[in-house]
């Protein structure tokens, strides 16, 4: 079997909610993967950030079989050795007094959703069922019904209705509109603190503070969703870290089992996380030993390997050497870490067509919106890297 054949076999049998570049990739390590006709390409998407320790890595790799030979769920009808550990772990990095684990980002960010609602009525005293949550346009929280109610692509909803009541959407970046939404009756404010599908988005200096300071003001909660930001790859641990703003509750996902495993997460104080109680929420394999024993690993990997720490000095030279390529097509660049958002020309017709061309070097990333490419390696890849990755990126660039 080659490509063609994997690709006809699929779009057969799996529905087609996905366009995806036509590589089929069987092996991964690291920056590198190897598709199935043998050819070999750096990742330079990384799984949309839950790759920052790289693919396979081989701690991970380690965890993961002995923590799946030994036990991999009980379900929370029984308690595990592992979950009291990366409960503790979780909230030592992050400051915050509870956790409460989840699988997929929208699992988390729905947990986010119904801690704060039900914080509004029992701590703030909004009436029952008035509660409302104020979201960003150019948004991405995720794909259940409750999130793409509030999302800003049409796309993402049409069809899908009816949707759910209780939110609202205001501009991103602008900390007027937030005042100016909320109501004696808004109960929590989310949003992404550098906004990833929105085409790598990073907000006006101090945004992020004076949200927070409004959000204080009216004893609304400030919610960051980092489940594409967080876990370093804005060159921070969290990117909320940037303007030294620590909000009521985060998401956290993706990297946080290093793309092993879906594992997500909330954090938050006990006053927010406390208002659940027994039977109020769960999840099947939210918490389960495997996801927590590989997540806690997969931290460790972050901090012991200073991911944070290369995100930003790699990002910053990644940033540097791109603004040197003279390429008709380039609008600007933007970012923060190595998280770029190379913006295109109109006339460039679009950014699809560069990712294609850069498969075709061995490069492979995502377009974001029509006009972004966007670059997002793991966080584990060297300068030697970067440079081979920029050698095909100023061909692409300055050639197509
Ligand atoms: C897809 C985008 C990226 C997220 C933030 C929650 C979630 C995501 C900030 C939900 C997920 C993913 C989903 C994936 C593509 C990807 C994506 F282009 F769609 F927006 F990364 F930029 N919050 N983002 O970015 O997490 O439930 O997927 O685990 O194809 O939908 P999930």
């Amino acid at each position: 079997m080659n490509t063609k054949d994997y690709i006809a076999v699929e779009d057969h049998y799996g529905a087609h909610n996905y366009k995806p570049l036509d590589v089929v990739i069987t092996e991964g390590k690291g920056v590198w993967v190897k598709d199935v006709d043998g050819n070999r390409y750096m990742d330079f998407l990384a799984a949309y950030s839950a790759l920052n320790q790289g693919h396979c890595h081989p701690r991970l790799i380690k965890i993961m079989q002995e923590q799946m030979a030994k036990l991999a769920l009980t379900s929370r009808a029984f308690r595990n050795d592992q979950l009291p550990f990366l409960a503790k772990e979780l909230c030592e990095l992050t400051g915050f007094e509870m956790m409460l684990p989840m699988n997929s980002g929208a699992e988390a960010v729905e947990t986010a959703i119904k801690a704060a609602r039900k914080w509004g009525y029992q701590v703030k005293g909004v009436k029952n069922d008035k509660a409302e949550i104020i979201a960003c346009e150019g948004n991405f929280h995720g794909r259940t019904i409750s999130i793409i109610t509030f999302s800003p692509e049409e796309q993402y909803k049409q069809g899908f209705g009816p949707l759910t009541p209780g939110f609202k959407m205001i501009e991103y970046g602008d900390a007027d509109a937030l005042e100016a939404a909320i109501t004696p009756n808004t109960v929590a404010f989310l949003v992404e603190p550098i906004q990833g599908e929105g085409g790598v988005i990073v907000p006006p200096e101090g945004y992020l503070k004076k949200a927070r300071e409004i959000c204080d003001r009216h004893k609304v909660l400030f919610i960051a969703d980092e489940i594409q930001s967080g876990l370093g790859r804005t060159g921070k641990m969290f990117a909320s870290e940037h303007e030294n703003v620590k909000p009521d509750m985060i998401t956290i996902g993706k990297a946080l089992s290093g793309g092993m495993y879906p594992v997500s997460a909330v954090v938050a104080s006990k006053e927010i996380l406390g208002v659940f109680k027994p039977g109020d929420h769960g999840s099947t394999y939210g918490g389960n030993p495997l996801g927590c024993a590989v997540a806690r690993e997969a931290l460790k990997v972050i901090i012991d390997e200073k991911l944070p720490q290369r995100a930003q000095e790699l990002g910053d030279y990644l940033m540097q050497q791109l603004q040197k390529i003279k390429s008709p097509h380039v609008d600007f660049y933007r970012g923060k870490g190595l998280w770029i958002g190379i913006v295109l020309k109109e006339e460039a017709n679009g950014a699809r067509r560069f990712c294609e061309a850069l498969m075709e070097k061995g490069l492979l990333c995502k377009e974001t919106h029509w006009n972004v490419i966007r670059l997002a390696p793991p966080l584990i890849i060297s300068k030697e890297e970067i440079d081979w990755a920029l050698e095909r990126l100023e061909e692409v660039l300055t050639t197509l």
